[in-house]
């Protein structure tokens, strides 16, 4: 298959080994119905390396206490661990402080961290909230309950065929009424870049504060908050090798500050009566109760392992897969890719014709092949592209060229059964 040869990973990236990569996901290395798993569904949930793992077990085998309030000696391994962290999320994203990160669930409650404090307290009747057509539930509902609650109006941009944003609308959009615009940095559902550092730009000329969803794009991409110069950005563990139930919100000081609690209770104040309740520093202000520490710690070691792989090469092997797939699924009979943008993280979505993406899916599972089918929490997305739903392959550091030789002879042959 020309220069699109399975060892051409490998060849263009000579210090990535994805068999040594592989070695390190437990997950990976079982047979689902008698075949060996391959498991395409990434953008959903990552696997996760066994130091994760292992982190997650020795956690609680041995430093398991809470957090910030303890003086024992647990207590303080716990709270450092938790801390530490923090720290490698501060460096990992660039932020200018290690203040400005807040821990949260996951990307949804991040978002909602955001809609419902800054929104609440900053935006008004009448004022304008832009989103885009591509977003995923979980930034289009809490703008949605926000702009109902205020009477604002929560404004989308369109998307073209190819699946990109229409920039020129976005231009025609702003105005001195926008308020906040949350824009998904790469979606999900087709994969697309969007030009953040623009968009963040034109909407900051209007005075108006930015959010970047950043679920899809932090396991993939360099992201260093300061120079996208974003307000918030907001991203989930689980999505780059961390455990779920662990989420970040990156906020500006200033902003942050002037953001009234989330959630009120323990952790998040500095002295409580009954006549008056003062309130933490960030980020312990937007950290009520007591947090997901296991799995936080945990997700320490995800990043390392990010930081010992590398962004670049993570990218180069990502960038090739994604490459090799576009070509061998359009050799696919009746087989259309949703979404060809010409920035793309490594998903990609396609539809069969006369094959329900569903019954796709359970073929595929079939042969031990793993992946999503659906609106992938994208709707109006869909609905704009007049579908119901698409198959979905998405990519990671340990795929390989040959795992997508078999994904492609499978939707061969279910397309031959299918006629
Ligand atoms: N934003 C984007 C772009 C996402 O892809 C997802 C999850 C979320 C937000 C929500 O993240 P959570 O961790 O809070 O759930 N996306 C997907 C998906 O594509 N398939 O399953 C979950």
């Amino acid at each position: 298959m020309s220069h699109f040869s399975p060892h051409s990973a490998v060849a263009a990236n000579a210090d990535f080994d994805v068999q040594e990569i592989r070695k390190q996901f437990p997950v990976l290395h079982q047979q689902v119905n008698n075949r060996p798993l391959i498991y395409f569904d990434n953008a959903a949930t990552s696997q996760k390396p066994a130091a994760v793992i292992e982190a997650l077990h020795h956690y609680y085998t041995h430093d398991n206490a809470n957090i910030h309030r303890g003086i024992h000696t647990l207590a303080e391994r716990a709270t450092a661990a938790f801390e530490a962290t923090r720290l490698a999320v501060k460096e990992l994203i660039n932020a200018r402080e290690v203040e400005e990160v807040i821990f949260t669930t996951g990307t949804t409650d991040s978002i909602n961290l955001v809609t419902s404090s800054y929104g609440r307290s900053f935006i008004q009747q009448g004022d304008e909230v832009i989103i885009s057509a591509m977003e995923h539930h979980s930034n289009i509902v809490p703008w949605q309950m926000l702009c109902e609650e205020k009477g604002a109006i929560l404004r989308v941009i369109p998307v073209t065929e190819e699946g990109e944003l229409q920039l020129e609308e976005y231009k025609k959009m702003l105005n001195e009424r926008t308020k906040f615009v949350s824009i998904v940095y790469a979606s999900n559902s087709l994969g697309t870049i969007n030009p953040v550092e623009e968009m963040i730009d034109l909407a900051h000329e209007q005075g108006a504060v930015v959010l970047l969803d950043g679920a899809q794009a932090t396991a993939h991409l360099d992201i260093d908050v300061q120079q996208l110069n974003c307000d918030f950005y907001a991203f989930s563990a689980h999505k780059m090798f961390g455990p779920t139930g662990v989420g970040v919100l990156y906020g500006k000081r200033r902003l942050l500050e002037k953001m009234p609690p989330y959630r009120g209770g323990g952790e998040m104040i500095k002295n409580v009566s009954f006549e008056k309740t003062t309130y933490n520093d960030i980020p312990y202000k937007f950290e009520a109760g007591t947090p997901n520490i296991g799995d936080t710690v945990a997700f320490l070691k995800a990043i390392e392992f990010i930081q010992q792989v590398g962004k670049k090469n993570i990218a180069v092997h990502e960038h090739q897969l994604l490459t090799y797939a576009h070509e061998a699924l359009e050799k696919v009979p009746g087989l259309k890719i949703i979404g060809k943008a010409k920035k793309k993280v490594s998903v990609v979505s396609f539809i069969i014709e006369g094959v329900f993406h569903f019954d796709i899916g359970q073929m595929l599972d079939a042969r031990g092949i793993a992946i999503r089918t659906g609106h992938h929490c994208t709707q109006p997305l869909m609905d704009i592209y007049q579908i119901e739903g698409t198959a979905r392959a998405s990519f990671s550091v340990y795929n390989t060229t040959a795992e997508i030789d078999s994904l492609v002879e499978g939707l061969q042959r279910i397309v031959k059964m299918m006629k």
